[in-house]
């Protein structure tokens, strides 16, 4: 006779919850592991007073590990002050607050201040020289015209570090402007008081829109003066080691223009023109400079439709660093002349935006804008394409919030395989979430904003790893992000307000690394070290997506509470 003997493994309890903080009027939802809680919450209130709050639990079976775990609402908390929350072995903090975003929201947009590049950075702890100037950048052969040939000297200064490597990638850059272009457009009240601490603090343009800027100068830059295209990136042929700035060594190299990084100029360029006209004072002749240049790039991209960036192409020297590459420029066309459209009235950009409007809404992304062209549809009023959009837009919503009320963490996110992936807190979480907060807006709807609240829920701890995905924030966040400053800057907690990519069941860094991610599981497969780029690296279109985000549910701080 065969004699199996199980042996069951006591399970920790363990509660995951939001660790930053929730509206006075928001649901209260936490997650408990290790054990069924029905009958065991207790609920001490910010006055001392114990109550056995009115739960509800509801049994939810992860499709990945298997894992039981129970989704207790905890019912009505809507006093300010702290909630001692326990539950057999385990306890927690719930933050009730009149305005949990607003610190963090603060933060996610003063990182892209921490990580200018070609100036010195003004900051207590973070502070350090100048690095990468960018005034000596080389023409790479792929990228040279006859006014400007292999090897020509020219000057690419300030923008931001593009992610844990130093380089400065346009596709990525304008995406991130765009992104948060179009959270300021639909809360610019709430962004002209969004002081952040930079040096532009004391003129009359927002915080916001200075940071912007810094990027949009370098941007400016990229575009060759002799035929309007746009470079695909200004790079070392390698990354660079983990050293700070000012150690870097290797030549810097402007490569191949591409229609894809040279629409997703033109674009951004009109965007930028339009929204910098009432900050002349500050920023004179801007608008008409940008809007020169977006006409000219969007030219250029006509007239080469298929000069998509090769980077396997690319020799004496060949480079490796990232490489954006997308083969599919519908999209980018679709973005650039909508938002070129918007800034001209022209005919032929209407025209175009018809011939590459897109058949569904889909998630913003580096490699698919097409959601950014369809937000230009929408923020301004008796738009021809407007009626089309509002009802794509509705059917990705409604498709999206269907598997909440089976969902293991009560989220939109973070119930299919494919929801997990490369950056995928930004990519899917976040711009999943300011998606749902732009259709309530443009809807005029009060249907979905409670669902971007809960992917904010699942990112801040309410997840499987218990992470708080933003560093410097809640109880258990990264440590060891994919950061070269942070990491080599001898300072021991990483800069404040970064996002990691998240958990990532790729593994693409598996075989570099020193230690095994603690699990394969799709939603669990997270590693907190510096090596593990394809879990733990941060990146400007991921913050973009957290800042958008987060700062809209701050701005929206008085329709959540209540008042
Ligand atoms: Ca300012
Ligand atoms: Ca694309």
């Amino acid at each position: 006779m065969l004699l199996v003997s199980v042996v069951v493994l006591a399970q920790n309890t363990e509660i995951r919850y939001n660790q930053v903080g929730c509206y006075p009027q928001q649901e209260k939802v936490i997650v408990v592991e290790g054990m069924n809680p029905t009958g065991k919450v207790r609920v001490t209130k910010p006055d001392g007073k114990t109550i056995k709050s009115k739960v509800q639990v509801r049994k939810a079976l992860s499709p990945w590990s298997g894992k039981t775990r129970y989704v207790v609402d905890l019912g009505e908390l809507t006093v300010t002050g702290n909630y001692h929350i326990n539950v057999g072995d385990a306890t927690c903090n719930l933050i009730v607050t009149e305005s949990p975003f607003h610190d963090i929201s603060k933060a996610s947009l003063r990182l892209f201040y921490l990580i200018r590049s070609g100036v010195a950075i003004e900051d207590e702890v973070y502070g350090r020289p100048v690095g990468h100037p960018d005034t000596k950048v080389l023409v790479h052969n792929s990228a040279a015209s006859q006014l400007r040939p292999a090897g020509t000297v020219i000057s690419s200064p300030y923008g931001w570090y593009d992610a844990g490597d130093y380089n400065k990638y346009v596709v990525n850059s304008a995406f991130s402007i765009g992104l948060m272009f179009s959270a300021y457009e639909a809360q610019p009240n709430y962004f002209a008081n969004l002081h952040t601490d930079i040096p532009e603090k004391g003129n009359n343009t927002p915080d916001l829109l200075d940071e912007m800027m810094f990027n949009l100068r370098w941007l400016l830059t990229m575009q060759d003066p002799s035929d309007g295209g746009v470079y695909h990136k200004l790079t070392t042929p390698r990354f660079e080691g983990f050293i700070m700035p000012t150690e870097c060594r290797q030549p810097r190299y402007v490569v191949a223009k591409s229609v894809t990084a040279t629409l997703d100029f033109a674009a951004v360029m009109a965007d930028a023109a339009r929204i910098f006209e009432p900050f002349q004072d500050d920023y004179p002749g801007f608008s008409a400079i940008a809007a020169g240049a977006s006409e000219r790039a969007y030219q250029w991209a006509k007239e080469h439709p298929k000069a998509f960036y090769r980077q396997d192409q690319l020799k004496d020297p060949a480079v490796s660093t990232g490489g954006y590459g997308d083969g599919n420029a519908s999209d980018e066309f679709f973005w650039a002349a909508s938002a070129l459209y918007r800034m001209t009235g022209k005919q032929q950009y209407l025209d175009d935006a018809r011939q590459y409007q897109p058949q569904r809404f889909t998630t913003p992304s580096w490699g698919n804008v097409a959601s950014l062209g369809a937000f230009e549809w929408l923020a301004f009023g008796d738009s021809p394409l407007r009626d089309t959009i509002l009802s794509q837009l509705t059917t990705y919503c409604d498709e999206v919030i269907k598997s909440v009320d089976n969902s293991c963490f009560q989220s939109p996110f973070g119930n299919k395989r494919n929801d997990f992936g490369w950056g995928c807190l930004a990519e899917h979480c976040c711009c999943q979430g300011l998606v749902l907060l732009f259709a309530d807006k443009m809807l005029g709807t009060n249907k979905y904003s409670r669902y971007a609240l809960q992917n904010a829920d699942y990112l801040l701890g309410r997840n499987a790893t218990g992470y708080c995905y933003v560093t410097g924030f809640g109880k258990k966040s990264p440590m060891h992000p994919h950061h070269r400053i942070s990491a080599s800057d001898k300072i021991e907690k990483p800069f404040p307000g970064m996002l990691v990519g998240g958990p990532n069941p790729g593994q693409q860094d598996k075989k570099e690394l020193p230690t095994n991610y603690p699990s394969d599981f799709p939603d669990e497969s997270y590693l907190d070290i510096t090596q593990s780029y394809a879990s733990n690296e941060i990146a400007i279109n991921w913050n973009a997506s957290l800042v958008a985000f987060l700062c809209w549910l701050d701005a929206e701080c008085p329709n959540f509470s209540g008042h």
